[in-house]
């Protein structure tokens, strides 16, 4: 019997929105003998789509696990949401997976997130596989899509399969490996059935076998030499070169079937145990130790615990629900574990082995296994958990900043509570997701990737929490800055009756580094100020930049020196310093030829060719800087960096420009000055605002 980390796959599925993952995922489970019935997307009855929102949409928002046995192996086979929104989900399960399935549509070949999504896998040092769907639709072409594979990834991807006819005609694959032909018969489990390599594919599949063995050939010297001898080499050889190859990340096999009709995919379920690695295969991964050290954690059942967890969610019913992987040692049910994240003993009640949504117990998880805890008091995704206390993190997942900001109400007055403790438990489940209230405004905000994510968000308030909220048109996140130094001498001086109030600063200011806020420095020699009012005078320059002066906006990346000042033995008080900090900072500020600073977001919309020259005009008319364009496929991506307050609402306006055939994704990228007519717009508007609330 072979060590358990041997035996295990955790494979992620991940691809461009409704590129067929789900419909994979369905299929694999179905051939695996895990479910009894084949579920579609489009009926809603699919393991992994289960929550009534994914349904609705036909389009996964959450990462869904299924765990099962095929083969004698363990097999966790993650589906990840393809839509940008979601991001969230594919990145957590990209960091448990020991291996990627690359779903391509075999229409549009590679697009814009499955690129995204391949860097990620770069980043985590996945294993990959890619699977060309789909070739069952009209103007699918498995070699247009394989080119823009090799033109998206290098050289190193290579087919293992080719399809057998095309489009509506497509019937079966042909192997490379073993030269193979197979073809299917409807959907379902022993579908396929082995015949003579088709006439009409035959010259194709050895042109394609040759390439395939060029490849592996380059991975093993040995080998090398053999196959030019025109020696055979058997079929375990060849897997054994090719699955070294693809660990390494040195070869990207490339597959194809049709996932709605189950063609390809019991080959696909063969491919995942025999050419991707299992955790043991994989070897050591990174954590950070103490002081950020770089540590090895190796997966071996018999060492202490390490788990890392990698999904939250917040069932109104079930309470807490965390998806964990265990890296090294074993959990066991009933068992307590500390929390070495937060430094917070947890007890593990029952473990499960989840399939969708459903649950089966699980004694213990061992190295590499995936699996479900629920009830835990602290923890949550991102989290370690061990059997003591020790310093291990993993590194945190690089997500995109949450841009789309909506100011909230609830639908009825007195429920407020409710709206803010549904949505604080769905922040829990989405790091995306930023819940906070705007100091500067005092609205409650709810900020998301795009419209879509808060769409949902605001979706599953009502149907998980019953808290019925509307959204206010997204404000825009204005900052402020300064250009030059300047200085300011402030005094505070107050005598009304009995005790006064009494403090004196001077500082001096300067602009700092992108990022740096506010870096306060204290120059002050002797006592002019004594050390222990030094804080507060920080605290109050502190306050005065959440409201610049220009319009009212916080103030970023300022130096602030304190050079000199004066006290008073009895008038001075920790508050008196604080008001002359304040004061000394918003005089500086006003001689340092303050700007206002909006947000610049970098917008990639793919679109096809014919729509490209509308969609860069109406960029240009939105204040637009294109940075290119470069043709993707069946889509032309066209890039461009644009202001937010001009995209608020673009999603609308692009469907209409599109006649709905182009998508985009947005990533908040800096602060840039406003212009300065419409600066002064901003600022009147403010003042405005701010009127109106006095
Ligand atoms: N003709 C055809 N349709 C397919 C195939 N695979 C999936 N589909 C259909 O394509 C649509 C999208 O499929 P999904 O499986 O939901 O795609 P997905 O990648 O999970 O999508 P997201 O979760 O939104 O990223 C559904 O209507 C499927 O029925 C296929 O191989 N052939
Ligand atoms: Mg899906």
């Amino acid at each position: 019997m072979p060590h358990k980390a041997d035996r295990i796959r955790n494979i992620a599925l991940i691809g461009h929105r409704g590129c067929g993952k789900t419909s994979l995922h369905e299929a694999i489970l179905f051939e695996a003998g895990a479910t009894r019935r084949l579920g579609s997307v489009a009926e809603g009855s699919t393991v992994s789509d289960s929550a009534p929102d994914e349904q609705e949409r036909a389009m996964s928002i959450g990462a869904s696990v299924a765990c099962f046995e095929y083969d004698g192996r363990e097999i966790d086979l993650i589906d990840t949401p393809g839509e940008p929104s979601f991001v969230a989900d594919a990145a957590a399960a990209l960091r448990v997976a020991d291996a990627a399935v690359v779903v391509v549509n075999g229409v549009a070949g590679v697009e814009v997130q499955t690129e995204r999504l391949w860097r990620r896998a770069d980043a985590e040092g996945l294993a990959r596989l890619v699977f060309v769907n789909m070739l069952d639709r009209e103007r699918a072409d498995f070699f247009a899509a394989l080119d823009s594979l090799k033109a998206a990834f290098g050289p190193h991807v290579v087919a293992t399969e080719i399809p057998i006819g095309a489009e509506h005609e497509i019937r079966g694959v042909v192997d490379l490996i073993d030269l193979e032909a197979f073809v299917y018969e409807g959907a379902g489990q022993g579908n396929a059935t082995q015949v003579e390599i088709p006439a009409e594919v035959r010259s194709q599949a050895e042109e394609f076998r040759e390439k395939l063995m060029d490849e592996v050939a380059e991975n093993s010297d040995e080998l090398m030499e053999r196959y030019l001898d025109g020696e055979r080499i058997d079929h375990a050889e060849i897997v054994a070169v090719l699955k070294q190859g693809v660990t390494a990340g040195r070869i990207f096999p490339v597959t194809c079937g049709v996932a709605t009709r189950n063609l390809g995919t019991n080959r696909l379920l063969g491919a995942l145990v025999e050419d991707l690695p299992s955790p043991a295969m994989r070897g050591p991964v990174r954590a950070l130790g103490e002081g950020e050290e770089t540590i090895e954690v190796e997966p071996n059942e018999d060492d202490s615990l390490v788990a890392y967890v990698f999904k939250t969610l917040a069932d109104p019913y079930a309470g807490r629900i965390n998806l964990l992987r265990v890296y090294r040692g074993t959990l066991r049910s009933d068992s307590h574990v500390v929390n070495a994240t937060r430094h917070e003993k947890e007890r593990i009640g029952q473990l499960g082995r989840p399939l969708g949504s459903e649950l089966s117990p699980a004694n213990e998880l061992g190295a590499g296994e995936i699996g479900v805890v629920a009830k835990l008091k602290q923890t949550q995704a991102g989290d370690v958990l061990c059997e003591r206390q020790e310093e291990i993190a993993f590194a945190p997942l690089d997500l995109p900043a949450p841009v789309m900001a909506f100011a909230y109400e609830p639908k009825s007055k007195g429920d407020e509570d409710k709206a803010a403790a549904a949505v604080r438990r769905l922040s829990e489940e989405d790091p995306t997701l930023d819940v906070h209230r705007d100091p500067q405004t005092g609205e409650q905000i709810v900020a998301g990737l795009t419209q879509v994510h808060v769409e949902v968000i605001v979706e599953r308030m009502k149907r998980r929490f019953g808290a019925e909220i509307e959204l206010h048109p997204p404000r825009v996140p204005y900052q402020e800055t300064i250009r030059q130094p300047a200085e300011a001498h402030a005094r505070y001086k107050k005598q009304s009756g009995g005790r006064g109030q009494f403090a004196d600063c001077k500082i001096e200011i300067e602009p700092a580094e992108d990022g740096a806020g506010l870096e306060f420095v204290n120059r002050i020699k002797g006592a002019a100020i004594p050390g222990s009012f030094i804080p507060a005078v920080e605290k109050g320059v502190e306050e005065a930049m959440r409201h610049g002066t220009v319009a009212g906006y916080p103030v970023k990346d300022v130096r602030v020196r304190l050079v000199d000042g004066k006290h008073h033995d009895v008038d001075s008080s920790e508050m008196a310093f604080k008001v002359a900090g304040s004061m000394a900072f918003r005089e500086a500020m006003e001689a340092a030829d303050p700007v206002l600073l909006e947000p610049i977001v970098r917008l990639i919309v793919s679109c096809p060719e014919d729509a490209v020259g509308d969609v860069i005009g109406d960029l240009n008319s939105r204040r637009g800087h294109p940075l290119g364009m470069e043709p993707k496929g069946a889509v032309t991506e066209v890039k461009a960096e644009v202001p937010m307050a001009e995209v608020l609402e673009y999603a609308p306006d692009l469907r209409s420009i599109s006649g709905g055939r182009a998508e985009f994704t947005v990533e908040f990228e800096r602060y840039d000055p406003v212009p300065a007519h419409l600066a002064e717009r901003v600022v009147a508007r403010s003042a405005a605002e701010a009127g109106a609330a006095a």
